[in-house]
Protein backbone atom coordinates (compact mmCIF):
# COMPACT_ATOMS: atom_id res chain seq x y z
CA UNK A 1 0.00 0.00 0.00
CA UNK A 2 2.48 2.35 1.04
CA UNK A 3 4.45 3.02 -2.77
CA UNK A 4 1.04 3.39 -4.40
CA UNK A 5 -0.04 6.98 -3.25
CA UNK A 6 0.76 9.59 -4.91
CA UNK A 7 4.04 11.89 -3.50
CA UNK A 8 1.67 14.38 -2.38
CA UNK A 9 -0.16 11.73 0.20
CA UNK A 10 2.95 10.04 1.03
CA UNK A 11 4.69 13.19 2.60
CA UNK A 12 2.07 13.40 4.97
CA UNK A 13 0.77 10.13 5.33
CA UNK A 14 3.35 7.19 5.28
CA UNK A 15 5.83 6.19 7.66
CA UNK A 16 3.69 6.89 10.46
CA UNK A 17 0.05 5.48 11.90
CA UNK A 18 -1.45 7.65 14.76
CA UNK A 19 -3.85 4.78 16.33
CA UNK A 20 0.21 3.25 17.25
CA UNK A 21 1.06 6.23 18.87
CA UNK A 22 -2.50 6.83 21.25
CA UNK A 23 -4.38 8.69 18.48
CA UNK A 24 -1.22 11.92 18.31
CA UNK A 25 -1.92 13.37 14.85
CA UNK A 26 1.79 14.27 14.64
CA UNK A 27 4.68 12.31 15.12
CA UNK A 28 5.25 12.05 19.03
CA UNK A 29 9.35 13.27 19.66
CA UNK A 30 10.97 10.52 21.49
CA UNK A 31 13.49 13.11 22.87
CA UNK A 32 15.53 10.13 24.35
CA UNK A 33 19.29 8.55 24.59
CA UNK A 34 18.21 4.80 26.02
CA UNK A 35 15.35 2.99 25.94
CA UNK A 36 14.97 0.24 29.10
CA UNK A 37 14.56 -3.40 28.84
CA UNK A 38 11.84 -5.22 30.83
CA UNK A 39 14.14 -8.34 31.55
CA UNK A 40 17.86 -8.61 31.10
CA UNK A 41 17.10 -11.91 28.44
CA UNK A 42 15.52 -8.78 26.84
CA UNK A 43 18.36 -6.78 26.22
CA UNK A 44 20.80 -9.66 25.13
CA UNK A 45 18.00 -10.74 22.65
CA UNK A 46 17.96 -6.81 21.13
CA UNK A 47 21.68 -6.48 21.29
CA UNK A 48 21.66 -10.32 19.36
CA UNK A 49 19.49 -8.99 16.80
CA UNK A 50 17.19 -11.67 17.74
CA UNK A 51 14.19 -9.31 18.71
CA UNK A 52 13.42 -5.83 16.98
CA UNK A 53 13.38 -3.06 19.33
CA UNK A 54 14.73 0.01 20.76
CA UNK A 55 17.97 0.01 22.84
CA UNK A 56 20.12 3.08 22.70
CA UNK A 57 19.22 5.85 20.28
CA UNK A 58 22.50 5.84 18.54
CA UNK A 59 21.13 3.02 17.16
CA UNK A 60 18.17 4.00 16.08
CA UNK A 61 15.36 6.06 17.43
CA UNK A 62 10.98 5.84 17.11
CA UNK A 63 11.08 9.60 15.93
CA UNK A 64 14.50 8.73 13.40
CA UNK A 65 12.55 5.99 12.10
CA UNK A 66 9.64 8.13 11.34
CA UNK A 67 12.01 10.19 9.15
CA UNK A 68 13.79 7.39 7.73
CA UNK A 69 10.49 5.97 6.33
CA UNK A 70 8.46 8.62 4.56
CA UNK A 71 11.95 9.01 3.34
CA UNK A 72 12.43 5.57 1.98
CA UNK A 73 8.35 6.09 0.64
CA UNK A 74 9.63 9.62 -1.16
CA UNK A 75 12.51 8.03 -2.98
CA UNK A 76 11.19 4.75 -3.60
CA UNK A 77 14.04 2.90 -1.76
CA UNK A 78 13.85 -0.05 0.72
CA UNK A 79 14.91 2.00 3.65
CA UNK A 80 16.69 5.34 4.56
CA UNK A 81 18.99 5.90 7.58
CA UNK A 82 19.29 9.84 8.94
CA UNK A 83 22.60 11.71 9.39
CA UNK A 84 23.77 14.27 11.61
CA UNK A 85 24.39 16.58 8.60
CA UNK A 86 24.30 16.23 4.99
CA UNK A 87 28.13 15.33 5.17
CA UNK A 88 27.68 12.84 8.30
CA UNK A 89 25.73 10.76 5.39
CA UNK A 90 28.41 11.51 2.25
CA UNK A 91 31.35 10.57 5.01
CA UNK A 92 29.36 7.04 6.17
CA UNK A 93 28.84 6.37 2.66
CA UNK A 94 32.19 7.21 1.07
CA UNK A 95 33.66 5.11 4.22
CA UNK A 96 31.24 2.43 3.73
CA UNK A 97 31.71 1.70 -0.19
CA UNK A 98 35.32 1.88 -0.23
CA UNK A 99 39.09 0.78 1.55
CA UNK A 100 42.41 2.02 1.07
CA UNK A 101 43.97 2.49 -2.03
CA UNK A 102 40.26 2.39 -4.15
CA UNK A 103 38.94 5.03 -6.76
CA UNK A 104 36.18 6.75 -6.94
CA UNK A 105 34.99 8.38 -10.36
CA UNK A 106 32.89 11.85 -9.22
CA UNK A 107 30.92 14.20 -11.15
CA UNK A 108 33.20 17.62 -12.47
CA UNK A 109 31.85 19.86 -9.56
CA UNK A 110 30.45 18.95 -6.19
CA UNK A 111 29.68 20.85 -2.77
CA UNK A 112 33.29 21.88 -1.28
CA UNK A 113 32.97 19.59 1.98
CA UNK A 114 32.72 16.51 -0.50
CA UNK A 115 35.58 17.33 -2.43
CA UNK A 116 37.45 18.59 0.91
CA UNK A 117 36.32 14.88 2.03
CA UNK A 118 37.81 13.53 -1.16
CA UNK A 119 40.81 14.97 -1.17
CA UNK A 120 41.01 14.06 2.71
CA UNK A 121 40.43 10.46 1.85
CA UNK A 122 43.51 10.31 -0.80
CA UNK A 123 45.69 11.90 1.14
CA UNK A 124 44.61 9.64 4.11
CA UNK A 125 44.08 6.38 2.60
CA UNK A 126 44.81 6.78 -1.00
CA UNK A 127 41.74 6.80 -2.06
CA UNK A 128 41.79 8.34 -5.41
CA UNK A 129 39.29 10.21 -7.56
CA UNK A 130 39.00 11.33 -10.48
CA UNK A 131 36.46 13.59 -11.98
CA UNK A 132 34.32 13.41 -15.04
CA UNK A 133 31.83 15.22 -16.99
CA UNK A 134 30.21 12.67 -17.76
CA UNK A 135 28.76 14.02 -20.96
CA UNK A 136 29.16 10.36 -22.85
CA UNK A 137 29.49 6.74 -22.07
CA UNK A 138 32.82 6.75 -22.97
CA UNK A 139 34.00 9.82 -20.94
CA UNK A 140 32.67 7.61 -17.91
CA UNK A 141 33.48 3.98 -19.25
CA UNK A 142 37.65 5.61 -20.05
CA UNK A 143 37.98 6.68 -15.99
CA UNK A 144 36.71 3.26 -14.21
CA UNK A 145 39.56 0.84 -13.36
CA UNK A 146 39.61 -2.50 -11.46
CA UNK A 147 39.99 -0.54 -8.03
CA UNK A 148 36.99 1.67 -8.87
CA UNK A 149 34.89 1.66 -5.99
CA UNK A 150 31.57 3.63 -6.60
CA UNK A 151 30.44 7.19 -8.57
CA UNK A 152 29.58 10.02 -6.92
CA UNK A 153 27.66 12.07 -8.74
CA UNK A 154 25.65 15.24 -7.64
CA UNK A 155 22.67 17.12 -10.01
CA UNK A 156 22.28 19.49 -10.37
CA UNK A 157 25.79 20.15 -9.02
CA UNK A 158 26.40 22.74 -6.29
CA UNK A 159 26.56 25.81 -7.38
CA UNK A 160 27.20 25.26 -11.33
CA UNK A 161 23.69 23.60 -11.98
CA UNK A 162 25.47 21.80 -14.61
CA UNK A 163 23.22 18.37 -14.97
CA UNK A 164 24.01 14.43 -14.94
CA UNK A 165 21.93 12.31 -17.32
CA UNK A 166 21.80 9.31 -14.11
CA UNK A 167 19.90 6.61 -16.36
CA UNK A 168 23.33 6.66 -18.38
CA UNK A 169 26.01 6.51 -15.41
CA UNK A 170 24.39 4.01 -13.73
CA UNK A 171 23.93 1.66 -17.09
CA UNK A 172 27.89 2.01 -17.39
CA UNK A 173 28.68 1.88 -13.89
CA UNK A 174 26.76 -1.48 -13.87
CA UNK A 175 28.18 -2.55 -16.77
CA UNK A 176 31.29 -2.95 -14.14
CA UNK A 177 29.36 -3.87 -11.19
CA UNK A 178 29.87 -0.56 -9.50
CA UNK A 179 27.19 1.45 -7.41
CA UNK A 180 26.37 4.92 -8.18
CA UNK A 181 25.88 7.33 -5.40
CA UNK A 182 23.69 10.22 -6.06
CA UNK A 183 23.41 13.40 -3.94
CA UNK A 184 20.10 14.53 -5.02
CA UNK A 185 19.78 17.50 -2.16
CA UNK A 186 19.38 20.78 -5.09
CA UNK A 187 16.59 18.38 -6.66
CA UNK A 188 14.45 17.28 -3.69
CA UNK A 189 12.41 13.81 -4.38
CA UNK A 190 9.86 15.79 -5.45
CA UNK A 191 11.52 17.02 -8.38
CA UNK A 192 13.83 14.29 -9.23
CA UNK A 193 14.31 10.21 -8.23
CA UNK A 194 17.50 8.62 -8.90
CA UNK A 195 16.51 5.25 -7.54
CA UNK A 196 13.82 5.03 -10.06
CA UNK A 197 16.43 5.87 -12.76
CA UNK A 198 18.53 2.74 -12.19
CA UNK A 199 21.22 4.48 -9.34
CA UNK A 200 21.98 2.63 -6.19
CA UNK A 201 22.32 5.20 -3.40
CA UNK A 202 20.35 9.27 -2.63
CA UNK A 203 22.24 11.26 -0.13
CA UNK A 204 20.38 14.28 1.02
CA UNK A 205 21.77 17.15 3.11
CA UNK A 206 18.46 17.34 4.84
CA UNK A 207 19.10 20.69 5.94
CA UNK A 208 17.91 22.07 2.24
CA UNK A 209 14.64 21.34 1.06
CA UNK A 210 13.58 18.25 2.83
CA UNK A 211 13.17 20.17 6.10
CA UNK A 212 12.82 23.72 4.31
CA UNK A 213 13.29 26.04 7.11
CA UNK A 214 16.46 26.62 8.04
CA UNK A 215 16.34 25.53 11.41
CA UNK A 216 17.86 22.26 11.30
CA UNK A 217 21.23 20.08 9.91
CA UNK A 218 20.80 16.87 9.07
CA UNK A 219 21.00 14.60 6.41
CA UNK A 220 19.95 11.35 5.04
CA UNK A 221 20.99 8.18 2.56
CA UNK A 222 17.79 6.23 0.99
CA UNK A 223 19.49 2.77 -0.69
CA UNK A 224 18.81 -1.02 -0.32
CA UNK A 225 17.90 -2.45 3.19
CA UNK A 226 20.83 -4.92 3.33
CA UNK A 227 23.48 -2.06 2.91
CA UNK A 228 22.12 0.68 4.73
CA UNK A 229 21.51 -1.90 7.92
CA UNK A 230 25.14 -2.55 7.72
CA UNK A 231 26.22 1.27 7.18
CA UNK A 232 23.84 1.48 10.19
CA UNK A 233 25.35 -1.07 12.54
CA UNK A 234 29.04 -0.73 11.76
CA UNK A 235 29.95 2.56 9.93
CA UNK A 236 27.19 5.13 11.76
CA UNK A 237 27.19 3.03 14.83
CA UNK A 238 31.10 3.40 15.19
CA UNK A 239 31.20 7.01 14.17
CA UNK A 240 28.21 8.30 15.26
CA UNK A 241 26.72 10.63 13.39
CA UNK A 242 23.06 9.88 14.21
CA UNK A 243 20.55 12.47 13.41
CA UNK A 244 18.91 13.49 16.46
CA UNK A 245 15.53 12.88 17.65
CA UNK A 246 13.77 16.84 17.29
CA UNK A 247 15.87 17.27 13.97
CA UNK A 248 14.09 14.00 12.79
CA UNK A 249 11.06 15.75 14.64
CA UNK A 250 11.33 18.91 12.80
CA UNK A 251 12.05 17.70 9.52
CA UNK A 252 8.51 15.54 9.51
CA UNK A 253 6.74 18.72 9.78
CA UNK A 254 8.97 20.45 6.93
CA UNK A 255 8.28 17.17 4.94
CA UNK A 256 4.38 17.76 4.77
CA UNK A 257 4.62 20.95 3.08
CA UNK A 258 7.42 19.90 0.54
CA UNK A 259 5.66 19.39 -2.87
CA UNK A 260 4.18 22.60 -2.20
CA UNK A 261 6.88 24.53 -1.36
CA UNK A 262 8.98 23.17 -4.17
CA UNK A 263 6.42 23.89 -6.32
CA UNK A 264 6.84 27.75 -5.34
CA UNK A 265 10.57 27.95 -5.37
CA UNK A 266 10.16 26.77 -8.90
CA UNK A 267 7.50 29.33 -10.06
CA UNK A 268 9.08 31.99 -8.17
CA UNK A 269 12.84 30.67 -10.14
CA UNK A 270 11.37 30.43 -13.11
CA UNK A 271 10.36 33.99 -13.23
CA UNK A 272 13.38 35.09 -11.54
CA UNK A 273 15.73 33.46 -14.59
CA UNK A 274 13.88 35.41 -17.13
CA UNK A 275 14.44 39.06 -15.24
CA UNK A 276 18.01 38.16 -14.56
CA UNK A 277 18.54 37.21 -18.33
CA UNK A 278 17.18 40.70 -19.24
CA UNK A 279 19.88 42.54 -17.18
CA UNK A 280 22.45 44.44 -18.66
CA UNK A 281 24.90 43.63 -14.90
CA UNK A 282 24.28 39.97 -15.85
CA UNK A 283 26.68 38.09 -18.49
CA UNK A 284 25.35 34.66 -17.61
CA UNK A 285 22.44 32.79 -16.39
CA UNK A 286 22.26 29.13 -15.37
CA UNK A 287 18.86 27.41 -14.44
CA UNK A 288 18.18 24.18 -15.77
CA UNK A 289 14.77 24.82 -16.37
CA UNK A 290 15.70 27.20 -19.38
CA UNK A 291 15.77 26.37 -22.53
CA UNK A 292 19.13 27.71 -23.27
CA UNK A 293 20.78 25.15 -20.18
CA UNK A 294 23.16 23.25 -21.97
CA UNK A 295 21.73 20.46 -20.12
CA UNK A 296 18.12 21.31 -20.68
CA UNK A 297 18.10 17.75 -22.45
CA UNK A 298 18.15 16.34 -19.06
CA UNK A 299 16.23 18.69 -17.14
CA UNK A 300 13.38 17.30 -19.28
CA UNK A 301 14.42 13.63 -19.38
CA UNK A 302 14.33 13.12 -15.46
CA UNK A 303 13.93 16.45 -13.49
CA UNK A 304 9.74 17.38 -12.94
CA UNK A 305 11.01 20.77 -12.66
CA UNK A 306 14.23 23.24 -13.16
CA UNK A 307 14.58 23.74 -8.76
CA UNK A 308 15.05 26.46 -7.14
CA UNK A 309 18.27 27.51 -7.34
CA UNK A 310 19.92 30.07 -9.81
CA UNK A 311 23.50 30.46 -10.86
CA UNK A 312 24.24 33.67 -12.37
CA UNK A 313 27.23 35.60 -13.61
CA UNK A 314 27.84 39.39 -13.45
CA UNK A 315 30.00 42.05 -15.73
CA UNK A 316 32.55 42.89 -13.17
CA UNK A 317 34.91 41.60 -10.83
CA UNK A 318 34.99 39.90 -7.29
CA UNK A 319 34.79 43.02 -5.85
CA UNK A 320 31.70 43.93 -7.90
CA UNK A 321 29.78 40.50 -6.90
CA UNK A 322 30.65 41.34 -3.23
CA UNK A 323 29.07 45.03 -4.10
CA UNK A 324 25.94 43.46 -5.18
CA UNK A 325 25.19 41.20 -2.46
CA UNK A 326 25.89 44.50 0.06
CA UNK A 327 23.30 46.26 -2.15
CA UNK A 328 20.35 44.10 -1.23
CA UNK A 329 17.56 44.16 1.63
CA UNK A 330 15.68 41.45 2.65
CA UNK A 331 17.42 39.09 0.43
CA UNK A 332 19.86 37.23 3.23
CA UNK A 333 24.08 36.97 2.65
CA UNK A 334 23.98 33.20 3.33
CA UNK A 335 25.32 30.00 2.50
CA UNK A 336 22.75 26.61 2.61
CA UNK A 337 19.72 26.97 0.27
CA UNK A 338 16.08 25.70 0.07
CA UNK A 339 14.53 27.46 2.96
CA UNK A 340 11.95 30.23 2.58
CA UNK A 341 14.10 32.84 2.69
CA UNK A 342 15.85 34.18 -0.53
CA UNK A 343 19.95 33.75 0.48
CA UNK A 344 22.35 34.55 -2.00
CA UNK A 345 25.77 33.67 -1.55
CA UNK A 346 29.57 33.89 -3.09
CA UNK A 347 30.61 30.45 -4.23
CA UNK A 348 34.38 31.49 -4.64
CA UNK A 349 34.57 32.84 -1.28
CA UNK A 350 32.24 31.18 0.58
CA UNK A 351 30.50 27.48 -0.42
CA UNK A 352 33.95 26.66 -2.68
CA UNK A 353 36.33 28.95 -0.67
CA UNK A 354 37.87 25.53 0.22
CA UNK A 355 38.51 24.18 -3.65
CA UNK A 356 41.90 25.18 -4.98
CA UNK A 357 41.60 28.00 -7.53
CA UNK A 358 42.89 25.97 -10.42
CA UNK A 359 39.68 23.39 -9.61
CA UNK A 360 37.20 25.89 -8.67
CA UNK A 361 37.95 27.11 -11.82
CA UNK A 362 37.56 24.05 -13.88
CA UNK A 363 34.73 23.89 -12.18
CA UNK A 364 33.41 26.54 -13.31
CA UNK A 365 33.15 28.77 -10.38
CA UNK A 366 34.76 32.46 -11.03
CA UNK A 367 34.57 35.59 -8.96
CA UNK A 368 31.81 36.25 -11.21
CA UNK A 369 29.51 33.67 -10.00
CA UNK A 370 26.87 34.30 -7.48
CA UNK A 371 24.50 31.52 -6.31
CA UNK A 372 20.47 32.28 -5.62
CA UNK A 373 18.10 30.23 -3.29
CA UNK A 374 15.23 31.88 -4.78
CA UNK A 375 12.82 31.59 -1.72
CA UNK A 376 8.91 31.44 -1.25
CA UNK A 377 8.40 35.34 -1.28
CA UNK A 378 6.57 37.44 -3.55
CA UNK A 379 8.84 36.48 -6.69
CA UNK A 380 8.55 40.52 -7.63
CA UNK A 381 9.28 41.64 -4.09
CA UNK A 382 12.77 39.08 -4.69
CA UNK A 383 13.22 40.46 -8.32
CA UNK A 384 12.27 44.09 -6.86
CA UNK A 385 15.52 43.61 -4.28
CA UNK A 386 17.89 41.88 -6.83
CA UNK A 387 17.38 44.76 -9.60
CA UNK A 388 17.88 47.49 -7.50
CA UNK A 389 20.85 45.84 -6.47
CA UNK A 390 22.14 45.08 -9.77
CA UNK A 391 21.23 48.59 -10.80
CA UNK A 392 23.53 50.02 -8.00
CA UNK A 393 26.29 48.51 -9.34
N1 LIG B 1 25.66 18.00 -0.49
C1 LIG B 1 25.33 19.16 -1.10
C2 LIG B 1 24.98 19.17 -2.54
C3 LIG B 1 25.33 20.34 -0.37
O1 LIG B 1 24.99 21.47 -0.99
C4 LIG B 1 25.68 20.31 1.01
C5 LIG B 1 25.73 21.54 1.83
C6 LIG B 1 26.02 19.08 1.59
C7 LIG B 1 25.99 17.94 0.81
C8 LIG B 1 26.39 18.97 3.03
O2 LIG B 1 25.25 19.10 3.82
P1 LIG B 1 25.27 19.63 5.34
O3 LIG B 1 26.30 18.83 6.05
O4 LIG B 1 25.62 21.07 5.31
O5 LIG B 1 23.89 19.33 5.80
N2 LIG B 1 25.68 22.70 1.08
C9 LIG B 1 25.77 23.91 1.52
C10 LIG B 1 25.74 25.03 0.68
O6 LIG B 1 25.73 25.02 -0.55
N3 LIG B 1 25.75 26.11 1.40
O7 LIG B 1 25.86 25.82 2.74
C11 LIG B 1 25.89 24.39 2.90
Amino acid sequence: MKHHKQFETSVIHDGYESADMLGSLAAPLFQTSTFTFETAEEGERRFAGEEEGYMYSRLGNPTVTVLEEKMAALEKGERALGFASGMAAVSAILVALTKANDHIVCSSGLYGCTFGLLSMMNEKYNISHDFSTMETKDELRELIRPETACVYVETPINPTMKLIDLQMVAEVAHEHDIPVVVDNTFASPYLQRPLELSCDVVIHSATKYIGGHGDVIAGVAVGKKDFLDDVQMTTQKDIGGIMSPLDAWLLIRGLKTLPIRVDRHCDNAEKIDVKLRSHPKVSRVIYPNDANHPDYHIRQKQMKRGGGIISFEIKGTKKDAQKLLNNLGFVKIAVSLGDAETLIQHPATMTHAVVPESSRLEMGITDQLIRLSVGLEAWDDIWGDLEQALDRL
